[in-house]
């Protein structure tokens, strides 16, 4: 079950080390709000595991030119007619790009520019994914098995949550018979 397709075994080996990968959790309860449907949200266990991520810089924090390595896990489950995903963000430095790329279980990588257009890309093991700067990112388990996919972006690139949080997406990933679909 919680198997892990290894993209590179010296990243889990540093990790068993304790050496330099860290490893951050975010429980249903820390994603309030970001889910349309809160009579299903309000009915789930706040401290129940929606995904894990493992980040690892072999550099010094913030070092220009470094790069950030992750992988996360995101559980399968549904808030009504929505699935379990990621908080979502922009970076903070907004031109800074990303490549997601898709490991293991099936998914769709919800991605919105500064106009709010909204569009979506399926994520299978295997799939690449080519985020350009200023495009708000988030990902979303379609399938009924973990879903773990593999990041890599810039040391200097940030975290900004605080559209996506106030503002969400301009269109949401739903379940409509039995298929993702972009409402
Ligand atoms: C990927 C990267 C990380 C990010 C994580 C979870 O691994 O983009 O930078 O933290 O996904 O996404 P979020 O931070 O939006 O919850
Ligand atoms: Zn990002």
């Amino acid at each position: 079950h919680k198997k892990i397709v290894i993209p590179s075994l010296s990243f889990f080996q540093n990790e068993l080390k304790g050496e330099g990968v860290v490893k951050s959790r975010r429980t249903l309860g820390e994603l309030a709000g970001i889910f349309e449907n809160q009579d299903a949200y309000s009915q789930l266990p706040l401290d129940q595991l929606a995904y894990e991520v493992y980040s690892y810089l072999p550099e010094r924090e913030g070092t220009p030119g470094g790069l950030y390595f992750g992988i996360t896990q995101l559980y399968p489950g549904k808030v009504g007619d929505e699935y379990f995903m990621t908080k979502g963000h922009f970076h903070q430095q907004e031109d800074r790009s990303e490549y997601y790329w898709g490991l293991e279980g099936e998914g769709m990588l919800i991605l919105m520019d500064r106009e709010r257009n909204t569009w979506a890309e399926r994520m299978m093991p295997g799939s690449l994914h080519y985020i350009p700067g200023g495009v708000a990112h988030r990902v979303a388990n379609t399938g009924n098995s973990v879903l773990s996919f593999a990041a890599c972006w810039p040391s200097d690139a940030g975290h900004n949550y605080e559209e996506i949080a106030n503002k969400g997406f301009s269109a949401r990933l739903v379940e409509v018979n039995g298929t993702p679909k972009l409402r």
